[in-house]
């Protein structure tokens, strides 16, 4: 018999929970449903907004908890943080949650190649098979100045880095979303330089924090929010965070990413989050939460300064905060 229970960041009064209290929940709740989630998430019922109804990885959910990463903020609501998205294949506004609906996500390949040993080609299901799949609790700071906090599931991407056998000359990866011209509305407005790519230096990809994300909630990850795999780099702002990749590419160039080629003087490689450092058009002083529209101040690296800055240390001449 299938129950529909809610999770512990479905319940309303998640919006006010910290989030020790909402983790403790979570495992009592998980606890009580133990061996149902998996059969439930793969049979959903009808109607449920967003349901992934055949998901081959849905097993894989909900992956273990990690308690490395602690947050100190609510989690945001999941009816927020899958409703109110930036997706720009699906359009140029906030609400393209219906619209990505149409993206096609099986089979989905990926790709890996450049300066690797040897090129690889492999069905998402098979790679994430092969990853170390966790839950970890994130920050995320859009450019725009609003911010969520959610509970990604996905691997380190250094597992990747690790897969992909990088050569020595390798100094940067550069990353491609899919192009899918019969889904992506948004690939009709020709001045936009599609496809969409984004790119990170080896330290930053390889850092501890650094994941490819490929579940949210729980649960794989919604279409509107990146899947099957996307990047999440909580101390950057959220435009770094590429969506639905289908290629990693190995460089020894520094990749110029979609935002960057539109505007270097408002969106640059770096793009680490910096409340003192403005953006051109406004203050990033404060970011208004999802949750409950609170203004809250902003922190250096989004708060993760302990896990990052040591990566930019001595490169005072770069453009590191926006
Ligand atoms: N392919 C692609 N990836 C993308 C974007 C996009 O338009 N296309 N928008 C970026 C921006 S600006 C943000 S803030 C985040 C939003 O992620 P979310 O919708 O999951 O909150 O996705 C990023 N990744
Ligand atoms: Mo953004």
């Amino acid at each position: 018999m299938l129950i529909k229970r809610k999770r512990g960041w479905e319940l309303p009064e998640s919006a006010a929970t910290p989030e020790a209290i909402y983790r403790n929940r979570r495992n009592f709740i998980k606890g009580i449903t133990a061996g149902t989630l998996g059969a439930a998430a793969a049979t959903l019922p009808a109607g449920r907004a967003f349901a992934q109804a055949a998901a081959p990885n849905a097993d894989l959910y909900p992956a273990k908890h990690n308690d490395a990463y602690t947050v100190d903020r609510a989690i945001t609501p999941k009816a927020k943080a899958t409703t109110y998205n930036n997706f720009y294949e699906f359009g140029s506004h906030k609400f393209i949650s219906d619209a990505a609906q149409a993206m096609k996500i099986t089979p989905w390949t990926v790709q890996i190649d450049g300066m690797v040993e040897k090129p690889i080609e492999m069905d998402f299901d098979d790679l994430v098979r092969k990853m170390p799949l966790e839950e970890r609790v994130y920050r995320f700071r859009c450019v725009e100045a609003w911010a969520m906090t959610v509970p990604w599931t996905g691997f380190p991407m250094k597992a990747l880095v690790d897969f992909a056998k990088p050569t020595s000359g390798a100094k940067y990866i550069q990353m491609q979303t899919a192009e899918q011209k019969d889904t992506m509305p948004g690939l009709k407005q020709f001045w936009y330089p599609w496809p969409y790519t984004e790119g990170l230096t080896m330290a930053e990809a390889t850092n501890e924090l650094t994941m490819i994300a490929t579940g949210l909630y729980g649960e794989p990850l919604p279409k509107q929010n990146g899947a099957p795999l996307r990047l999440v780099t909580p101390w950057k702002y959220g435009f770094k965070n590429i969506k639905s990749i289908v290629k990693f590419t190995f460089t020894d160039k520094r990749p110029v990413g979609y935002w960057e080629s539109l505007a270097d003087s408002e969106y640059g490689f770096w793009a680490n989050v910096n409340p003192k450092v403005p953006h051109p058009r406004w203050s990033q002083a404060q970011e208004r939460l999802l949750s409950n529209g609170d203004e809250v101040p902003t922190q250096l690296f989004n708060g993760y300064g302990d896990y990052v800055a040591d990566i930019y240390k001595g490169m005072d001449g770069e453009k590191l905060y926006m």
